[in-house]
């Protein structure tokens, strides 16, 4: 198939892009490399050493015969965007291309606007050239877990059956989600079920929990292609944190009480998520939505687990409760369905001594890199 893969430049991006090459997919990034700009901005960098992105399709090129189209701009730049896909003629069309971190949306009202706009009109601007040019290709639109938020029953997979009044409907699972970065998600999919609805495009969304590990058999063949790691207050995600701070000797940043469960999975399985939704396209006019996650854990959970695997490798992890800079319930029910992907055909990586040893070797090995500045939280929601 030829797979265009939008924000390719980025942390799943990158290691889809080249797990979907490696299988013998034509495969095309478009990426305006603006995540490259932000870290600038927040005087953060990933962990691990990132090559320009033409350094690293190249080297792919040398190791594979495998050539990887790029494209660089914004999925904003209508005409561009346009343009390429035109160029392209891809198949499906898997957007990870926007921004992803909630405390980044809640730094200002800046931030808040710029991450609604480039999220929810670039995934406008998609469906428009999907309408007039592609009704047929494929759309696989990363979306998160963190949509749904903490409801005090269990979570569907998009939608849930209902009976109001002696009358019942399938609709869509009711959102509650925690940040206006979440918030960017919902109104997405609020956007691409109406464009399958009046327009008969086929589209899968794919709310994934918080994606852990570095190492896919793809990005750890070369150096050069390594993937990103973010460790900071604002870009770096829970367990990836916990493993650099426990290497670094900070104590683990739990929030709150640490109660909060969220739902995870290894970036081995996001991007063989993504080859199974590609795999398996939805019907014309269909909107699906697959759970993409593998386990649920408390951030304790989280914390313990990396404390037991630091202390086996010899560090001393000490976990510290902080003042939650969020507003989260802490002490909720969660219980999610996640069987659609495998019913598909996913084979889970379950969280395991060895996956945390590795990631915690990685960030031994990168330690050099880490500044300590950047740890702690700095984004407040109650400002
Ligand atoms: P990332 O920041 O590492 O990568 C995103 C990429 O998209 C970057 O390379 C960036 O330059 C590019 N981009 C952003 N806006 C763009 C635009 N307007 N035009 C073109 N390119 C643009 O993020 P990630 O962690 O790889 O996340 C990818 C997707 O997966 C996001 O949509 C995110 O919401 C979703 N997701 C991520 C996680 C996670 O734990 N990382 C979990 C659930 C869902
Ligand atoms: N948390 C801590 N300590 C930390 C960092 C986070 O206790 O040092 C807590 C947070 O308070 C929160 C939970 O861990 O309760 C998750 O936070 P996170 O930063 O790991 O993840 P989140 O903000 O939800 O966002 C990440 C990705 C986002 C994706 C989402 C999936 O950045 O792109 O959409 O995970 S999900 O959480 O399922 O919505």
């Amino acid at each position: 198939m030829r797979v265009l893969v939008i924000g390719g430049d980025g942390y799943c991006g990158w290691a889809t892009a080249l797990y979907l090459s490696s299988k013998g997919h034509d495969v095309a990034i478009l990426d305006s490399l603006v995540r490259r700009l932000w870290d600038m901005e927040l005087q953060s960098e990933t962990l691990t050493p990132i090559a320009p992105i033409q350094s690293r399709l190249q080297r792919w090129k040398d190791l594979t015969g495998k050539d990887i189209e790029l494209f660089i701009g914004d999925v904003n730049n209508y005409p561009f965007l346009e343009k390429s896909m035109l160029q392209f003629r891809p198949d499906a069309v898997v957007h990870f291309g926007e921004q992803r971190s909630a405390p980044f949306s809640m730094i200002d009202r800046e931030h808040a606007v710029m991450t609604q706009a480039n999220n929810v009109l670039g995934n406008l601007n998609l469906l428009y050239v999907l309408r007039d040019h592609f009704p047929e290709c494929h759309l696989i639109k990363l979306g998160t877990m963190g949509e749904y938020g903490t409801p005090n029953i269990d979570i569907e997979e998009g939608y849930i059956t209902i009976e109001h009044n002696g009358r019942k409907d399938t609709l869509p699972y009711p959102k509650s989600p925690g940040s206006f970065y979440h918030l960017s998600k919902v109104h997405d999919t609020h956007n691409i079920h109406f464009a399958c609805k009046i327009w008969g495009l086929r589209a899968t969304d794919l709310n994934q929990g918080i994606v852990y590990g570095v190492l896919t058999e793809e990005t750890g063949m070369d150096e050069l292609l390594i993937n990103r790691l973010d460790y900071d207050g604002v870009f770096g995600t829970a367990l990836n944190r916990f493993c650099i701070q426990a290497a670094v000797g900070h104590p683990l940043t739990v929030y709150g009480t640490g109660s909060q469960t969220r739902a995870l999975l290894d970036i081995r399985d996001t991007v063989r998520c993504v080859e199974i939704a590609c795999e398996n396209p939805a019907d014309a006019g269909q909107f699906r939505v697959f759970n993409q996650f593998t386990e649920m854990f408390s951030i304790n959970d989280l914390a313990l687990m990396v404390k037991k695997a630091g202390t086996t490798l010899g560090l001393d992890v000490e976990v510290k409760n902080l003042e939650n800079p969020r507003v989260e319930a802490e002490e909720h029910y969660f219980n999610a369905k996640n069987t659609k992907l495998i019913d598909l055909g996913l084979d889970p990586h379950f969280l395991s001594d060895s996956l945390l040893d590795s990631l915690l070797n990685m960030a031994i090995k990168y330690k050099h890199r880490v500044d300590h500045k950047q740890i702690l939280p700095t984004v407040s929601w109650r400002r």
